[in-house]
């Protein structure tokens, strides 16, 4: 899959993409992320991107023709042409479910929208418009790689661990059941001033080596954290037969342990 990144700050977008997991497969080539300076595209001395809005109001606007040039060159180099994303407060919010469909596309274009906005008449060049949550940022910078972290997880090759990307949480519709690692005990004087005297510990069911217990112990776990802080998701949520039987227990006598 490719991805063409068009931003004032192409310095930021670059770095950020260039750890972790999304790092490592542009460097295997799982993954192809082109990042464009705006600036690039403009053709007075100046390299100026942005203008006062019509209308008068505070702020400035982003000027449309050096992105109309950009998606030009982007679309000419390549032989499909991509799907363009503008990042706005005004988009579709992101959704795991959005990421899903975004990944089922070639090529991705993210626009990064900055200032007060972007003028209108890019929107004729634009597919689809995203937003990433009610808060206001600076820009569309923090909104595109989110955008390319959530899709790119998607695409076979670029997690490592097939598995966590198939188990995780919001593909499911679960919160993710408590992870524990090593040591087994914590002292508890060192560590928590409140916590009893018996001391930090790992619950012993992790412990006993009993697999199907485990199992069980962490469906009851995601399913009742998941009640307990976004029950929202439960509506949607794919659960199994064991699952369902959890919620119907603990719905019916939610103080039980
Ligand atoms: C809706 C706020 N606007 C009121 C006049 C001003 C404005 C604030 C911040 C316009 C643009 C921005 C910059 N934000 C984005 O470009 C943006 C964004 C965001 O702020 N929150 C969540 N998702 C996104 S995607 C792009």
């Amino acid at each position: 899959m490719r991805f063409d990144v068009v931003t004032i700050f192409p310095a930021m977008v670059e770095q950020a993409l260039s750890a972790g997991i999304v790092g490592r497969a542009i460097e295997r080539g799982t993954l192809a992320v082109r990042v464009h300076d705006l600036r690039a595209f403009t053709t007075d001395r100046h390299h100026v991107v942005d203008d006062v809005p019509y209308g008068g109001g505070p702020g400035m606007v982003l000027k449309p023709e050096p992105i109309f040039r950009a998606l030009d060159a982007i679309a000419a180099d390549g032989e499909t042409a991509p799907t363009v994303i503008l990042t706005s407060p005004q988009g579709t919010r992101l959704t795991q479910e959005v990421a899903t469909r975004l990944s089922r596309s070639a090529r991705l274009t993210i626009v990064c929208g900055r200032y007060e906005g972007v003028d209108e008449r890019v929107r004729g060049r634009v597919d689809e418009e995203i937003s990433i949550g009610d808060y206001v940022l600076s820009g569309g910078e923090l909104p595109a790689l989110v955008i390319v972290d959530s899709v790119a997880r998607l695409i076979p090759g670029v997690v490592g661990d097939e598995r966590s990307v198939a188990e995780d949480s919001f593909s499911r519709g679960l919160l993710d059941f408590p992870q524990y690692t090593r040591p087994a005990e914590l002292a508890s004087d060192r560590w928590d001033e409140s916590a009893p005297a018996a001391g930090l510990k790992v619950p012993d069911v992790l412990l006993s080596g009993n697999h199907a217990e485990i199992r069980r112990w962490r469906k009851r776990e995601a399913v009742s954290r998941t009640l307990a802080r976004r029950p929202d998701l439960l509506a949607s949520a794919a659960l199994d037969d064991e699952e369902r039987e959890i919620l119907r227990q603990l719905a019916a006598a939610p103080e039980a342990p």
